[in-house]
């Protein structure tokens, strides 16, 4: 392919869901510096910002070339004066100054530590750095208050800090899949997230339950928790109810019945057969309904599924969610906001979402 000095939609279209962006790609300097700026415009609370950063992040992931000079940049959409400015210096002297000053800062070095924490989020770690804390010893001694899923984010840090290999969540897949089909014999569990897009490794593991008769997933997750707690196998659970139909949704968050855990685990291949380690597992449960919904919207990337639904709104009137793709003329609202009891599905849901399913 020839590089274009025009945006070319036909090379790389507008949104990131129309593209083909492959894990191993041509620009990983570009989008690594991109990134990090993405990430410190978060940590600073800027939303918008960051998301500037990682649409020029997204695109450059799709370029189907090495990017070699500013005027190729033309082919590329919507990528803004800030972010030429951190292609050109990467491409000219192979780093940015102003991305290796963020990379160096006390406070970016922070908040990568702290929002790394299981239950710490920017807000939080934001209002740590703001107190003097910087390090997990301070936070273990100076002891801020910690909520219980906090505590057993720091206590097992090191372990969760370690990424899963693709073989450890297929372990506790396979695990997770014996133990819920002794509940309900038809019961299925999915690896989505991360390692569904075919990523090596992850900081979590991804579990989609489901069962082929719609409700019955709803005696699932319960016994299938319990369970797990009685042989020892969760150091930490904290679950949720479905709420769908019930609330309005006041977050991007899906109202699935849901379990964070922390599970503990034997390492498979390892010598000891007691050699165990922690590792952060959700548990989802969609009713069959709402499982291919469900698994488009839990398999990512988070960019991958906001441009999806910006295209479903903007290209197509549709409003989409994790529960399914609704006509929004159909919809019910309260105090202006989407909520789950959003009436009957889109009739044509299957035909929309085909080309972008596989
Ligand atoms: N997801 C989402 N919006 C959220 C939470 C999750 O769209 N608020 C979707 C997209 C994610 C997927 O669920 O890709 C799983 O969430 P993770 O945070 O586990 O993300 P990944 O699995 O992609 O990354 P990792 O490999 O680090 O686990
Ligand atoms: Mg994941």
């Amino acid at each position: 392919v020839t590089p274009s000095k025009e945006p070319d939609p036909a090379v790389l279209p507008a949104y990131g869901c129309q593209r083909r962006t492959p894990l191993a790609h041509h620009n990983a300097m570009l989008t690594e510096a991109l990134e990090t700026l993405a990430r410190d415009a978060a940590f600073g609370g800027d939303e918008t910002r960051s998301l500037a950063f990682t649409r020029a992040a997204s695109a450059l992931k799709a370029l189907p070339w090495r990017l070699g000079s500013l005027r190729d940049l033309a082919a590329l959409p919507g990528i803004g004066k800030h972010c030429r400015r951190v292609i050109q210096e990467v491409l000219e002297d192979g780093s940015s100054a102003e991305v290796e000053a963020v990379r160096r800062s006390e406070q970016y070095r922070t908040m990568q530590l702290f929002t790394g924490i299981f239950g710490v989020g920017t807000r939080t770690a934001a209002s740590w750095y703001q107190e003097g804390l910087r390090t997990l010893a301070d936070l273990r001694a100076a002891g801020p208050r910690l909520s219980r899923q906090q505590q057993a984010g720091l206590q097992y840090w090191e372990d969760l800090a370690t990424p899963v290999t693709l073989a450890e969540a297929e372990a506790i897949r396979e695990l997770v899949q014996a133990e819920a089909r002794r509940i309900l014999p038809d019961a299925t569990v999915t690896l989505v997230g991360g390692f569904r897009r075919g990523k090596p490794t992850g900081h979590d593991v991804d579990l989609l339950l489901s069962h082929p008769e719609e409700g019955r997933e709803q005696a699932l997750l319960g016994p299938l928790v319990a369970s797990l707690e009685q042989q020892g196998l969760l150091l930490y659970q904290q679950r949720q109810p479905n709420t769908f139909g019930q609330e309005p949704s006041s977050s991007s968050m899906d109202q699935f019945e849901r379990c964070f855990a922390i599970a503990r685990l034997a390492l498979p291949g390892a010598g000891d057969p007691s050699a165990r380690r922690a590792t952060r597992v959700d548990l989802v449960v969609a009713p069959r309904s709402q499982f291919a919904f469900a698994l488009l919207g839990w398999t990512g990337s988070r960019h991958f599924e906001r441009e999806l639904r910006r295209f479903a709104g903007r290209q197509r009137g549709l409003a989409l969610s994790s529960h399914g793709l609704y006509d929004p003329q159909r919809v019910r609202t309260r105090g202006g906001t989407l909520w789950g009891g959003w009436g009957a599905p889109y009739a044509g849901t299957r035909a929309a979402l085909a080309p972008f399913c596989c």
